[in-house]
């Protein structure tokens, strides 16, 4: 029997770095050559950095279907130390802070004590799509992959808070993982959610996905899901929860991931935003899935299909236009509730000739797609309408 420790131990990571693939992909953007590299649990991903793992999944995934499989789900870390070996016996969750009964839960403790729910959510990076950005700016260069949506399962957060007693006067809930820097001077990577999000019952510690144990990379043995959020927050290999009564001051909520504090979270392109607050929920995107750019398709009836999201509204509706003019519905699939992917399906006509196809959603929330790309100094939250160019003979 293999262990877990065993699988991921010493020299996988270095071992997978180095186990490109001949292939490369060239994603569409200055700097885009990437490698495919199949690290342990996955299959061959675009490689973005090596140290710490940072893999896109390659856009074609999907296509194939509103879930994302566990080996194709994209991986995203900030510290290079990240663990190689867990003992799921010797693993705790540590519960504490401004609390009555601090607890340090075992992986069994957490599995028995509440009847485990699931739910179908997208996590995205802040940073998906972040190489389409105009002008260019720092950090990872992502094109569209940083981006899943998967059946989680777990315990709801609120049960475990409401469990060890949060005490009068608490104000925000940090959560740590097992990662760390490589020197010290790197703050370690941490999140807080405000209490009263913490406890709606949504927020999730996950040990599941897809039916599965969550994929090492994705956050093995526990992680936060934080359903209609960006995947910040999604903090993985969770083992310490900390209740504050005073506001987390970290590095990763005080200065990373920050929006320009507006309403389309955007400035005049190249501009710094006069004050920012920490990215909350995804806003709406949609995707054409089965065509991609520069791609030839046979003059006559061509079927689309795509997929659509937003942070927790759910799609309200897919439109499509093939002559920048009109704009057709699309149909709608199967509805996995309001954060999951929503697939959308339309059979259009392409005469002979070029065409640009463009697809835009819109949310229950009444939240729509820019049919101009906004701005904002981090590269977060790219939702523009999409254009895909395809020639039609
Ligand atoms: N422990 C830990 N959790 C983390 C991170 C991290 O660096 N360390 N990165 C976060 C970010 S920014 C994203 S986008 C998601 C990505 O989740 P995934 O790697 O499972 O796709 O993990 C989040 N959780
Ligand atoms: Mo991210």
């Amino acid at each position: 029997m293999l262990r877990r420790d065993v699988l991921f131990g010493a020299g996988a990571l270095a071992l997978a770095s180095r186990r490109a693939l001949a292939r490369e992909v060239d994603l569409p953007f200055g700097n885009g050559e990437r490698p495919l590299v199949a690290y342990p649990g996955k299959r061959p991903l675009l490689q973005m950095t090596a140290r710490p793992p940072q893999l896109e999944t390659p856009f074609s995934v999907f296509d194939e279907s509103a879930i994302t499989p566990n080996d194709a789900f994209f991986v995203r870390y900030h510290l290079a130390d990240i663990p190689t070996q867990i003992d799921p016996d010797a693993f705790r969750l540590d519960v504490k802070g401004h609390v009555d009964r601090p607890v340090s839960l075992s992986l069994t403790d957490l599995k028995g004590l509440f009847g485990p729910t699931e739910i179908v959510a997208v996590n995205q990076c802040s940073g998906n799509s972040r190489g389409f950005f105009e002008p260019r700016m720092a950090g990872g260069q992502l094109a569209n992959g940083a981006m899943g949506c998967a059946r989680w399962t777990g315990v709801p957060l609120k049960a475990v808070l409401d469990r060890v007693g949060v005490k009068a006067g608490a104000a925000e809930v940090a959560f740590e993982g097992l990662d760390g820097p490589v020197i010290p001077e790197t703050p370690d990577f941490a999140k807080s959610l405000k209490l009263e999000h913490a406890r709606d019952g949504q927020v999730m510690l996950a040990w599941a996905m897809n039916g599965e144990d969550l994929p090492w990379l994705n956050g093995y043995p526990l992680r936060l899901v934080v359903p209609g959020y960006y995947g910040t927050y999604w903090v993985k290999h969770l083992n310490a929860i900390t209740v504050l009564d005073k506001p987390f001051e970290g590095f990763w909520m005080k200065t990373a991931y920050r929006i320009p504090d507006n309403a389309c979270a955007c400035t005049e392109p190249g501009k710094p935003a006069a004050a920012t607050v920490p990215i909350g929920r995804l806003n709406v995107r949609s995707f054409l899935t089965n065509l991609t750019d520069e791609m030839q398709v046979k003059a006559g009836p061509v079927p689309l299909r795509g997929i659509a999201f937003d942070g927790g509204s759910g799609i309200k509706a897919v439109e499509v236009s093939v002559d920048d003019k009109s704009w057709a519905q699309g149909k709608l699939g199967q509805d996995l509730g309001p954060y999951a992917f929503r697939t959308w399906t339309l059979d259009v006509d392409l005469p002979a000739g070029a065409h640009a196809i463009r697809v835009r959603a819109t949310s229950n929330d009444g939240g729509a797609q820019p049919m101009e790309p906004r701005w904002n100094q981090a590269g977060y939250m790219r939702n523009v309408v999409e254009t895909t160019r395809v020639r039609a003979a």
